[in-house]
């Protein structure tokens, strides 16, 4: 078993077994132990392969899993993005973690807690591997314009009555060059490629949850305002000329901020602000 798992051990006739070495993998009992939280990691779900650590912590919230529950994935066979894109999930390299919240907050409000999430990545991949990186409306983190990190967020909701949400969130830590796909849509880097240096992904995995469970409280002693001042001063957007894809069409405006709901806002060329609500943004090549 423990060697399915990756640990390295010696076995000596009549002297037994000795570890030599344990791999860097995210054991359930590892991550809570020394995490410092007051509402996320309750409980840690850690699994060596899922289909999705969405789909499975979505699964838990239906059976009732606490506030806080967090599931995480050494590889996800498949691995989701937004509208039913592929987020590319090897093994051993990179975090794939799902966190269930349970919020007593409007319907409307639950695309707020996007914006949580991508403060406490940028702030960690700062805080543990000192890299700078961005946000890019609605989910993304870049890093000199490659996405380094993927958000994406689900509910399960009534009309008027979360039950709740999931943050997933993927971050590309020790990913080499040649686990990438030939294309993707953008340019995708790591950690590792950006720095040249691995990261320990418990560590990792610890202070990121640690900073999302200080701003979830805040966001429920406070509100949305806190967090929209943070992910605005993270956004390398702000203040410029963007095109809107939206699907059927495309709009341009200027980047002038989120409002309170987690919408983009965006100032047309008559001055009138529209908010964006989904699509995918670009700057304009002025
Ligand atoms: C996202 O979607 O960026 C959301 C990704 C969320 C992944 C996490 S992992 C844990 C949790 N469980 C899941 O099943 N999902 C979440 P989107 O904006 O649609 O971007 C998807 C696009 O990014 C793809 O079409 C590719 O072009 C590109 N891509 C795929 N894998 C990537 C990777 N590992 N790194 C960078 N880009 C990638």
């Amino acid at each position: 078993m423990l060697r399915e798992l990756g640990f390295e051990i010696e076995a000596k006739h009549s002297l037994g077994y000795r570890l030599v070495a344990t791999p860097d993998l995210l054991l359930s009992s590892e991550i809570e132990s020394g995490l410092n939280c007051q509402l996320i990691g309750q409980s840690v779900v850690s699994l060596a392969e899922t289909d999705s650590t969405n789909a499975l912590a979505r699964r838990l919230g239906e059976e009732g899993a606490l506030e806080g529950t967090v599931v995480v994935a050494d590889r996800q066979s498949t691995g989701r993005g937004r509208l039913g894109r592929r987020w590319e999930s090897p093994p051993g390299v990179n975090l794939y973690c799902s966190i269930l919240l349970r919020p007593e907050i409007p319907v409307q409000q639950a695309p707020q807690l996007t914006f949580l999430s991508a403060v406490a990545v940028v702030e960690t991949l700062q805080e543990v591997c000192h890299l700078s990186a961005d946000v890019k409306w609605p989910n993304d983190i870049l890093v000199g314009g490659a996405k380094i990190s993927g958000l994406l967020n689900e509910m399960n909701a009534e009309t008027e009555q979360i039950h709740f949400v999931i943050l997933g969130v993927g971050v590309n830590l020790n990913m080499t060059d040649t686990q990438f796909p030939d294309v993707l849509n953008y340019p995708a880097t790591s950690v590792l490629l950006e720095t040249g240096e691995s990261v320990d992904r418990l560590i990792f995995l610890q202070a990121f949850l640690q900073r999302l469970d200080l701003y979830y409280t805040e966001f429920l002693e406070e509100g949305f305002s806190p967090v929209r001042r943070r992910w605005e001063k993270l956004c390398n957007m702000m203040n410029m000329q963007v095109e809107v894809n939206q699907g059927g069409g495309s709009l341009r405006g200027t980047v002038v901020g989120l409002d309170a709901e987690g919408a983009l806002r965006l100032q047309l060329d008559n001055g009138q602000v529209e908010r964006i609500l989904a699509g995918d943004i670009r700057p304009v090549k002025i």
